[in-house]
């Protein structure tokens, strides 16, 4: 990640971790003469239990969620500033190019192709049963899981708490601020710890607060997390068939249309104006095909009969020509997980690329999952707990929060960022 900051922002950051390390050691400490300043390989401290305003914050949370505060109080008072944090969540620096070519050859690579390949056949029948249930294809989920943690092996080794303080109380400047997304999905992580039963000190994830193999912030495991081996708990941390329900459900809740393609191949049009027209609405479904071909894209022939709108989505290639594609309502709710094209184009091939190197589909079936008989699974168990306020939402042009964001050890190649917006 180091080699995608300046070293102007780095030293920035640097800067501004000292400073807000200092801040809390001077309310304590007696001014010293002279003291010299004796480099040490040691982490700045700031443990958020000395400051006022996060402890005030504890109690309101508490309110305002219904938890006990002093419990609150308790786990935040022991969580910490962490700088690494803060410059992660850091964009790439300005001029930085995009290259769809580079950020698909980090995603469809071979050990994410293999460990795909493993995690399908080793979780076929729950794959089959969310798209049964949710109408969602094994190869979006399996492109998802793949593209944000190898399917488990980098869940990223913050912990939550320190996390979604860090950005909750301590946000960088110099990007647009997004405390208070961050402190929603803080009281929303307290309290989805206190309905799992689970330590608030005790979880990891991603420098943004994402857990499990999925990468939800903790409002999505609140809204769209399922107990989909209906064994009592949602886990989303070893549970490949929670994990699997859970990616489903999100999609279908964000617009996933059962048998509808992604993307469809299209020529742009070479009149420049025409193009500009095409691409201003960004990745938002806008025009049906036949406005598309009114303004001289032309679509594959499937494209041309697809009975919705589209969105004409440009991939830049650095220096080279852009990438195009015809998105679908489909394409538009990955986009949903994580706002970026570039991801769900990431999504999509890596799961084509597993789907293609599977061997052919055996004329037996699979045998549906077996269920323990004390859980049936004719609901949704926690599909039931409200989603949160749209207010919530980081970025005012959504209707909702991004299940994820980047893992610590995957994503930010350009665009961290959604690209498109
Ligand atoms: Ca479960």
């Amino acid at each position: 990640m180091s080699a995608l900051f300046t070293r102007t922002a780095l030293a920035c950051m640097v800067a501004l971790s000292a400073c807000v390390a200092a801040g809390a050691v001077q309310a304590k400490a007696k001014p010293r003469k002279h003291s010299k300043v004796v480099p040490d390989k040691a982490p700045d401290v700031v443990i958020y239990g000395q400051r006022e305003d996060v402890m005030r914050f504890a109690a309101e949370a508490a309110a305002r969620r219904e938890l006990d505060v002093d419990a609150t109080r308790a786990a935040l008072a022991q969580a910490k500033y962490i700088p690494s944090v803060a410059r992660l969540i850091m964009p790439p620096p300005a001029g930085t190019a995009k290259n769809w070519g580079a950020y698909r050859s980090r995603f469809v690579e071979p050990v994410r192709l293999k460990a795909g390949a493993a995690f399908w056949s080793a979780n076929e029948a729950w794959l089959r049963l969310a798209e049964e249930r949710y109408g969602v294809p094994p190869e979006i989920i399996v492109g998802i899981v793949g593209v944000e943690t190898i399917y488990g092996q980098q869940m990223g080794s913050f912990r939550i708490i320190d996390a979604l303080a860090t950005l909750s109380f301590d946000f960088p400047a110099g990007r647009k601020d997004r405390s208070a997304f961050f402190r929603d999905e803080l009281e929303n992580y307290l309290l989805l710890c206190r309905q799992q039963g689970v330590d608030p000190l005790s979880w990891r994830g991603s420098y943004a607060g994402a857990i499990g193999m999925p990468q939800f912030m903790p409002s999505s495991i609140l809204a769209h997390a399922v107990d989909f081996d209906g064994d009592g708990h949602i886990d989303l941390h070893n549970n490949p068939a929670d994990v699997i329900g859970s990616v489903a459900h999100f999609l279908s809740n964000h617009g996933w249309q059962r048998g509808m393609p992604t993307r469809y191949d299209v020529s742009v049009p070479v009149d420049t104006a025409q193009r500009a027209l095409l691409l201003a609405p960004d990745i938002l479904p806008s025009f049906t095909p036949q406005e598309f071909a009114g303004h001289g894209a032309v679509l594959d022939e499937s494209g041309k009969a697809h009975p919705g709108k589209l969105a004409l989505v440009e991939l830049q290639n650095g220096d080279a020509a852009p990438t195009y594609v015809a998105g679908t309502e489909n394409f538009y709710a990955i986009t949903r997980y994580n706002w970026s094209s570039y991801y769900a184009l990431a999504v999509i091939s890596l799961g084509e690329a597993i789907k293609r190197q599977r061997p052919p589909l055996a004329s037996e079936p699979v045998p549906a999952p077996a269920l323990p008989a004390s859980a049936p699974m004719a609901a949704d168990p926690v599909a039931a707990v409200p989603a949160q306020s749209p207010a919530s939402a980081p970025e005012p042009a959504a209707s909702a929060a991004p299940a994820s964001l980047p893992a610590s050890g995957v994503a930010p190649m350009p665009p961290a960022e959604p690209a498109s917006r």
